[in-house]
């Protein structure tokens, strides 16, 4: 009896980490391959994420920067990020606490407008405060129109030497300091005291009609529709209404004593803030290279996009394509290689970008052919490119000149697909 007992919890114990297993496997695969192909190549192109450090404990502090540019190939069926969007970070869960996080200087804490076309760098500083391993994004809620991630570096949060609860020490207005972790939450009046208070209450009303009819929803309603509506009152006993009326009265009762209670013990609130702060976009650095897309192909078979333009160097230093950045994926050129990376940094494709012409020379006009090719189109479900009723890109070109600045530029156009 006691074997099979065991034989049991252990088949259980079985499926639980099954379970667990198939729902970890679905939390690797959030964010950077759930939305449609055209809305993360066309909305922001975020580039240089970096978060440090990596591993840390709980309690310290980790910073998140990077810089994005806001697409002028914005689809028109999106609502804009021109008008309300708000910068945050994709964790699962309360994680982190954010301590601070600006664009171009301003603090973040409120929404902004980001026009399009412009780049913006951001800060985000966080507080480690629960232990695990997380994919760590930044993102921008943009109102009407959802989330739209950055890709995730992995983050190790492990437990504090000293074992002691995260605490959340902040000092209020009127000069008293308290954690927020545990605030409100214990005691009369507390988060708790109030939900067992109306649990208790719902409760109480079902076990009242449970404990005193034998039938009760659908029973009584088939004998309303025999009776007719005008005698449904005939199915109330005077228990009946004297009971909820008890319930009622000490429901309004609850909620106007609740109130009174809540105003005499905290007699100075604010309301919760909101509003919009200005923030100062950046010009794309985008040097002395004019871009001019003629057309672009997508080979579903070949896993590339093939983009044909015309590139003229206005400047006085020959010029070099290091890189060609769509989806949060990187299509780096090898020969050129001079692209920033960093540590735990996904989606990069080191020699994914070949580019026909190594160098333009300083007032040279040339046809150029640029073919971005990895298995990372078809790992990042980009091959949904095809779907798109519109079958337009964009991306950002990063190249660098003789002195190895680099600059960058947004391209976009339409895309043909192809299937041979
Ligand atoms: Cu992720």
């Amino acid at each position: 009896m006691k074997r099979m007992l065991c034989g049991k919890v252990g088949v259980n114990s079985l499926l639980a980490s099954i379970v667990l297993l198939l729902l970890a496997g679905d939390a690797l695969a959030h964010g950077e391959r759930a939305q449609l192909a055209s809305m993360r190549m066309r909305t922001v192109h975020w580039f240089d994420t970096q978060v440090t450090p990596l591993n840390v404990k709980v309690g310290d502090v980790v910073t998140v920067t990077g810089k994005f540019v806001t697409s002028v190939w914005w689809p028109k069926h999106m609502p804009s990020i021109e008008e309300t969007v708000y910068l945050n970070i994709g964790v699962p869960g309360p994680t982190f606490l954010r301590l601070h996080s600006e664009v171009n200087g301003v603090p973040m804490m409120r929404s902004t407008a980001f026009p399009l076309g412009k780049v913006y760098e951001y800060t985000t500083v966080l507080r480690a405060r629960i232990a695990g391993r997380y994919h760590v994004h930044p993102l921008l809620n943009v109102m009407d129109a959802g989330s739209l991630v950055a890709k995730g570096t992995w983050l190790e949060v492990a437990d504090n030497e000293s074992g002691e609860p995260f605490v959340n020490e902040v000092t209020t207005l009127p000069g008293d300091t308290i954690d927020l972790e545990t605030y409100g939450l214990h005691g009369v009046g507390g988060v708790y005291f109030w939900h067992v208070l109306w649990i208790m209450m719902g409760v109480g009303y079902l076990v009242y009609w449970l404990a005193t009819k034998k039938e009760l929803f659908i029973p009584r309603f088939i004998r309303i529709r025999e009776m007719g509506d005008d005698r449904a009152n005939e199915l109330l006993t005077k228990r009946d209404f004297i009971a909820s009326s008890i319930f009622f009265t000490l429901t309004l009762a609850l909620i106007l004593g609740g109130y009174l209670w809540a105003e005499n013990k905290y007699p100075i609130t604010i309301p919760l803030q909101t509003g919009l702060v200005d923030v100062e976009p950046i010009e794309i650095p985008s040097g002395d290279l004019e871009v001019v897309v003629d057309h672009a192909t997508y080979e579903l078979a070949g896993r590339s996009l093939t983009m044909r333009v015309n590139m003229t160097n206005h400047g006085d230093s020959p010029i070099r394509i290091g890189e060609f950045l769509t989806a949060n994926i990187r299509f780096v050129n090898a020969e050129v290689n001079e692209g920033e990376f960093y540590e735990g940094e996904e989606m990069v494709s080191m020699d994914g970008l070949t580019v026909s012409v190594d160098y333009i020379s300083p007032g040279q006009s040339v046809d150029v052919e640029l073919v971005a090719s990895d298995a990372l189109w078809e790992k990042f479900r980009m091959t949904g490119l095809i779907h798109d009723p519109d079958s337009r890109f964009a991306g950002l070109i990063f190249y660098y000149d003789d002195a190895g600045t680099r600059y960058y530029q947004e391209v976009g156009g339409s895309v043909l697909p192809e299937f041979f």
